[in-house]
């Protein structure tokens, strides 16, 4: 009997010589509920972006860190009030790394996905607008984007453009600027978690790419979704904070695992 015919439907894992190969499968179940699904919320994460070179804040063992800095010291509130040339400069310094890098497979499979579905929610972590390069829309940005600065008296917001640098003073009241994304300890913007948790409630499939899963309140939209009766799934190459709550847990990269959801079955 072929090996990939065992009776273990999901991950096989085949013995060739010295080598070890890792064949992931999505359940019928799965494919069965991604096809007669009416409502779905993609929850996304730094992992999606990694295929495109942005490099994830945690996992393999890692934390990003920037001149010595962990990253969760250099991006939060206390660094804006502290040195906020540093944090601005961090951020000059992230979109220069971003500026060359295009949208991978991942997005472009979810931007796909959106004329499948009566709801479609595409609900992200990154501030990197690559989930909008690909042709997504409505995507809901739960910590910011990059592309903007924000003032940090009148709120007024700025597009910076690619190539470009970010003036540091507000045009309207001469204050500072500072990028809009959400650090920690800061509040996520007015109604977007609201948004991103009503669409949790009302989904009957939830797909969450990338994602460490313990960052708050993101990492609660799963938990919403699986409390009101969603099948949660996850696309991860480790094991997560959410894996043990899933209904079925896909390891790999989302590039691959993606696509799989619409090919046929093997
Ligand atoms: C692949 C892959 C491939 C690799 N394919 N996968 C409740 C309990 C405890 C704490 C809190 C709580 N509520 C709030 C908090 C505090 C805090 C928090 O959650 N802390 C935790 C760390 C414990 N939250 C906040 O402060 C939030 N604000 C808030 O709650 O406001 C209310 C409030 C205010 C004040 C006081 C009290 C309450 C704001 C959080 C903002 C997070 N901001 C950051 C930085 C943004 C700017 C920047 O870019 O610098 O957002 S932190 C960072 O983490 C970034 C990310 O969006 C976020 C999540 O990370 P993500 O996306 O999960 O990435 P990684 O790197 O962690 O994981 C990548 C994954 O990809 C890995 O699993 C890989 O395996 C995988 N992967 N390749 C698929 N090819
Ligand atoms: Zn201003």
């Amino acid at each position: 009997m072929d090996l990939l015919d065992t009776p273990c439907p999901r991950s096989v894992t085949i013995q060739l010589s010295m080598q070890t190969v890792q064949r992931q499968r999505i359940s019928e179940e799965l494919r069965g509920r991604f096809e007669s699904a009416k409502s779905v919320l993609v929850l996304t994460g730094a992992g999606v972006s990694a295929e495109s070179g942005v490099p994830t804040f945690r996992g393999g063992g890692n934390t990003a860190v920037w001149k010595g800095m962990p990253f969760d010291v250099i991006s939060s509130a206390r660094m804006i009030e502290r040195d906020l040339p540093a944090v601005r400069e961090w951020f000059d310094y992230r979109r220069n790394l971003l500026q060359p890098l295009k949208p991978n497979p991942a997005h472009r499979e979810i931007a796909r996905w959106e004329k499948r579905f009566q709801q479609f929610t595409v609900v992200t972590q990154n501030i990197d607008g690559l989930h909008q390069k690909a042709g997504s829309t409505g995507v809901i940005e739960l910590h910011g984007n990059i592309w903007r600065a924000r003032c940090v008296d009148c709120d007024a917001r700025y597009e910076i453009l690619a190539g470009e640098s970010c003036s540091e003073q507000c045009v309207s009241c001469g204050n500072w600027l500072r990028p809009d994304v959400v650090l920690f300890g800061e509040m996520l913007p007015r109604g977007a978690f609201e948004l991103a948790a009503e669409s949790a409630h009302e989904c009957e499939l939830c797909i969450v790419v990338g994602t460490s899963g313990i960052v708050y309140p993101a990492a609660s939209l799963p938990e919403i979704a699986k409390t009101a009766g969603a099948y949660l799934c996850e696309v991860n190459p480790e094991r997560t904070a959410l894996s043990e709550h899933c209904d079925e847990v896909l390891t790999g990269k989302a590039g691959a695992i993606l696509q799989m959801f619409t090919s046929a079955p093997d």
